[in-house]
């Protein structure tokens, strides 16, 4: 049996965390021969919650589970860290602007890094997932200067899954015989869904759909499918939000299957003429708990207007945050 790894899971009362926690403790982020140790965190306000989230943890038995730790302190929480899961931070309330919410989200993320900086183990890998995602992990960067900076990622998975489904819809196919899909940017409306080098079985997506749907249609369907379940829910995206997570920190350890790619955000290396050091979204391969941005692929010109679009939006974000680092 292997040893048991600590997994940190903030904002562990809330929705996303309520169809994510489970499943992490079944092994199914990890593997099903890794023993798993939960330190969640939560506002003091939210331990009630959080209690009867860990009875039900303890309810289902889960073999790997070796303990639940719930707690308000971050140092508690972070303590010997081996993966962060950052799903914590405030919605956005009525009348807010995005700015605000930024600035209030940002100083969460400032003072997680400093806490990860100091207690977490330094290989520790994170995933940012409460928003918006890709400027909080770059936030949490600059202020956890001890940690390997391509260790703080940011969820774009349900993008990427969201993508998929909605070609494989379109082209009337099995969702598993899509692959390669490409989103580029931020987690934000800026996002760039690109089927240019995706494809559906042995053909190549833009044979298969016109180019028209593909510019006009998809991009904006994908890029706002969260405003639509909003719409129906009333809430945001939770499940579809936690299983991205899975997605994410599965392929990240376990490895990316041959011949396919993933949609991550990671620390940018300057690979199509992106900003170096902007946590932004890249088609990636993982291998040996590594990911690397898959190169060489050819984008036309709108496809690298709107990338060029969506890093603006990201440089505009860490102005906004520059006092926060
Ligand atoms: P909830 O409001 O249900 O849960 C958030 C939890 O975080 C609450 O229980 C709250 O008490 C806790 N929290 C707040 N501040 C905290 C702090 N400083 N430390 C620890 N815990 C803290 O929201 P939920 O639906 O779970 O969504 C969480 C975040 O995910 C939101 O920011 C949301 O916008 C973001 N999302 C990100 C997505 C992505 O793809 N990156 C998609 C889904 C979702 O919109």
């Amino acid at each position: 049996m292997k040893q048991p790894v600590r997994v940190t899971v903030t904002g562990a009362a809330g929705q996303i965390c309520y169809s994510l926690l489970y499943r992490i403790a079944s092994g199914e982020m990890l593997g099903t021969d890794q023993p798993v140790i939960l330190q969640l965190l939560e506002i003091t306000p939210a331990l009630g919650v959080l209690e009867a989230v860990k009875m039900e943890l303890n309810d289902c038995a889960f073999p790997l589970l070796q303990d639940v730790i719930c707690t308000d302190d971050p140092k508690v929480a972070f303590t010997g860290s081996d993966y962060g899961l950052m799903v914590g931070a405030k919605p956005r309330g009525p009348g807010m602007e995005r700015a605000d919410l930024l600035k209030d989200n940002g100083k969460i993320f400032s003072t997680l890094g400093k806490v990860i900086n100091e207690v977490a183990n330094p290989d520790m890998k994170i995933v940012v997932v409460g928003n918006p995602a890709n400027t909080n992990a770059y936030i949490l960067m600059k202020n956890a200067p001890n940690l390997n900076p391509q260790n703080i990622t940011a969820l774009m998975r349900l993008d990427h899954n969201r993508a998929i489904y909605q070609l494989a819809e379109k082209a009337d196919k099995s969702m598993n015989t899509v692959t390669k899909m490409t989103i580029w940017g931020n987690h934000s409306t800026t996002q760039v869904p690109d089927i240019a080098h995706t494809m559906i079985g042995e053909d190549t997506a833009p044979s298969l759909v016109d180019a028209t749907w593909a510019n006009e249609e998809f991009i904006p369907k994908v890029a706002k499918r969260g405003a639509e379940v909003i719409a129906a829910r009333g809430s945001s995206s939770a499940a579809s939000a936690a299983n991205g997570v899975i997605d994410h920190m599965k392929s990240w350890v376990l490895g990316t299957k041959d011949g396919d790619w993933v949609s991550m955000a990671v620390y940018s290396d300057g690979s199509y003429g992106i900003e170096e050091g902007l946590i932004y979204s890249y088609p990636v391969t993982c291998k040996d708990g590594e990911w690397t941005i898959v190169t060489g692929l050819e984008n036309s010109d709108f496809i690298t207007e709107k990338m060029k679009a969506s890093e603006a939006e990201l440089q505009e974000e860490a102005k906004t945050c520059s006092d926060l680092f």
